[in-house]
């Protein structure tokens, strides 16, 4: 189990040391897609990230439609009371980075795919998607995503 565990967290260390030197070469690359041009934006959806009443936290909306080469906007606020993250990833790297968040609460992250939002505050993603497929939004913040915040996004081939 230890082994498993070294295992993964190296394997996904890994990466971010890798990319920063390189983000010119070919590692940017992800299935979600990639950085997308704020002048080529066809659509911006606004998310909310907040918890309810009931001890749920949400995105809503939590399931989005897109096409293949389309440059989205993801306008994400923060209107609830903890910190919240918005992450777009391929499901097998969002659990993955979940795994490393439980392990590390404190780890921050400075990737074009996630933004982390305080109470009150906002922020963009501006991003396109590259491939078809269903991908994943997430907030990461340990026991978020069990208790709701995750959802769908599925790109269209055309
Ligand atoms: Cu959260």
């Amino acid at each position: 189990m230890k082994t498993a565990i070294l295992g993964l967290l190296l394997a996904t260390l890994a990466t971010p040391v890798l990319a920063s030197g390189s983000h010119a070469g070919g590692h940017g690359e992800m299935a979600v897609g990639e950085p997308g041009d704020k002048s080529k934006v066809s659509q911006t959806i606004r998310v909310s990230m907040k918890e309810t009443p009931d001890g749920k936290m949400i995105f809503t909306p939590n399931d989005f439609k897109v096409r293949k080469g389309q440059t989205i906007r993801f306008t994400i606020k923060n209107e609830g009371e903890l910190d919240h993250e918005f992450v777009l990833d391929q499901e097998d790297k969002v659990m993955e980075h979940k795994a490393v968040m439980e392990k590390f609460p404190g780890m921050e992250h400075d990737d074009p795919n996630a933004i982390r939002l305080k109470p009150g505050t906002s922020g963009d993603i501006v991003w396109k998607f590259t491939n078809d497929g269903v991908f994943k939004i997430a907030c990461l913040v340990p026991g978020h995503y069990d208790a709701g915040m995750h959802g769908d996004v599925t790109v269209a081939k055309k």
